[in-house]
């Protein structure tokens, strides 16, 4: 069964397809062409922090503009999108509908991604993914700050589209004969962090809109001299961005219940502690906002309710981890590249989420906050767990989607070496944390610990990039030289791949 480039088509046929597998392709290349880009700026910042003193970037506003842009690019142009392109190949198939619910509005949906990132990208902003004010309404220099504003509006609405087109495919348009409590774990992954998009966006889009507007000097929502205040800014801000730290995490955990029974050979553990585990985490998602806030002078027992509202998020995570190990136990595990990444990318999921939990302790996190304990956190859940889960779902559809197999060794040792330079760059930037470097600097005096351990962080950084590379070019190679799969049973685990679904979707 293969979905996509069995025969070799003129590219326009699929820029111009509203077909859900094209709309997929569409997303995955994007995503991936987002995460070499930014991920080569995440190079140039470790490069930069190697040494104290500037070293290959010349000051410091370059600096700002080149970690806001890294950090915008892979969160909302490659984690996003790339879980937008599985959604669009396998949610429609698991819930066995011929497309999308909408699929002119899901290819618009895509569409607006390019214009997006081409504002990000051009204009380059420095005020952070944060823009927090004042600064980004005073000071921060147009039509930079501007056009990042622009960008994200129109990726905001690009993913409530999306949300919308998958709520009502699964609610929907799924098949008679196919219960909700029947749908695949993934397919339900989609759900929730749909449900999550809908709730949160527009809570920033309109952030966003007040900010531009205070920007152009005609209301004072977020400005001081005007009666405004920052901190209003800061609550919307997390009201949106800490849900939405679910909406990333979600579906790459969605792809490792697809990856983790498969390689396991056996069914998983527990179905339905999945879905009550993702439904959970949806909603305690919204209970936990202000625990970025910490230090904005609230009162005790509204830190107290914060940190209380984030510790409800732990159980539910928690599940998922016990649910993976349960399903693996006594399974005749076979470890191909993607199960690796899979397996990789929970033990990272469990340190980081240790980190979580002390982040979440108030008194601790006032040692901890805006140090690069914090960078070493939320990185150690971005790269350890969805870019890993993801990348470990992106060989296991390889097969599928190219009708070729990728190198397995040079998929190995991909995963080893990133596994490897993931822990160096950012356990040691917990550890840097600790030892009180902040974060978002550019230069950094002469302490010792504090140069040892950059340089840890930038080998181990510099790792990955190597392990990168090796998985370019074997993607480039192996799809268009790669043996041919069997499409049956690709990675020689038994039993059919695939939902109950006949040959391709019918095209319409
Ligand atoms: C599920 C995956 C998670 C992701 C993707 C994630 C992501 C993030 C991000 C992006 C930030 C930093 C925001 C910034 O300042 O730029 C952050 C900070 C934080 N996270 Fe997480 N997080 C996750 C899970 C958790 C969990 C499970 C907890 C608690 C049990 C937690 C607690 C915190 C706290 C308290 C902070 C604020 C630290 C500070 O600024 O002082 N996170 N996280
Ligand atoms: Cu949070």
């Amino acid at each position: 069964m293969v979905l996509e480039l069995q025969k070799p088509r003129p590219i326009w046929q699929i820029m111009f397809s509203t077909h859900h597998t094209d709309v997929g392709l569409l997303y995955l290349i994007s995503s991936l062409a987002f995460l070499f880009l930014g991920g080569s700026l995440a190079l140039a910042i470790r490069a930069e922090l190697f040494l104290p003193g500037a070293q290959i970037i010349g000051d410091a506003m370059t600096f700002n503009r080149i970690f806001t842009v890294h950090g915008t690019t892979l969160i909302f142009l490659f984690i996003i999108p790339f879980a937008s392109a599985v959604g669009n190949y396998y949610v429609p198939i698991m819930v066995r509908y011929k497309d999308m619910a909408y699929p002119k509005l899901n290819a618009i949906a895509f569409w607006m991604i390019p214009p997006a990132g081409a504002l990000i990208w051009l204009g380059f902003a420095d005020f952070t993914w944060y823009a927090t004010p004042p600064y980004s309404i005073i000071s921060a220099p147009g039509p930079a700050a501007d056009m990042w504003i622009f960008g994200l509006k129109i990726l905001g609405i690009s993913s409530v589209l999306g949300a919308i087109n998958f709520v009502v495919t699964i609610l929907k348009c799924k098949h008679p004969d196919m219960s909700i409590g029947q749908v695949p774990l993934l397919a339900w992954s989609f759900l929730s962090s749909s449900l999550i998009i809908l709730v949160a966006i527009p809570t920033f889009a309109a952030a966003l809109l007040m900010l531009l507007t205070d920007r152009l000097g005609v209301s004072g929502f977020f400005n001081p001299a005007m009666g405004g205040d920052p901190i209003a800014y800061a609550h919307l801000f997390w009201f949106t961005f800490h849900p939405e730290v679910y909406v990333l995490v979600i579906p790459a955990i969605g792809m490792m219940y697809e990856i983790i029974p498969r390689f396991s050979r056996k069914p998983i553990y527990s179905y339905n502690s999945g879905v009550f585990a993702f439904v959970l985490l949806s909603i305690v998602g919204f209970s936990s906002w202000a625990h970025h806030m910490y230090a904005t002078g609230m009162s005790f027992t509204e830190k107290t309710v914060f940190m209380v509202g984030t510790l409800a998020a732990v159980p539910a995570s928690a599940m998922h981890v016990f649910n993976f190990v349960a399903t693996m136990w006594n399974g005749r595990i076979k470890f191909s590249t993607p199960m690796m990444w899979a397996v990789g990318g929970i033990a990272l999921f469990f340190s980081a989420g240790a980190g979580g939990v002390a982040n979440a302790a108030m008194p601790l996190d006032f040692t901890t906050h805006d140090t690069y304990w914090v960078v070493g956190h939320f990185h150690l859940f971005v790269m350890g767990t969805i870019a890993f889960g993801s990348i470990g779902f992106l060989y296991y559809m390889f097969p599928y989607v190219t009708g070729r197999m990728y190198n397995e060794t040079m998929g190995k040792i991909h995963f080893i070496m990133s596994f490897v330079g993931t822990v160096l760059v950012f356990f040691t930037q917990h550890v840097l944390g600790l030892y009180g470097m902040p974060r978002r600097i550019f230069d950094y005096p002469p302490i010792p610990e504090w140069i040892a351990m950059n340089q840890i962080a930038t080998v181990g950084a510099m790792i990955i990039g190597v392990s990168m590379a090796i998985f370019l070019a074997n993607m480039i190679y192996s799809s268009g030289k790669g043996k041919l799969a069997n499409t049956e049973d690709p990675f020689g685990v038994g039993g059919k791949y695939y939902y109950p679904f006949e040959a391709k979707n019918p095209s319409h």
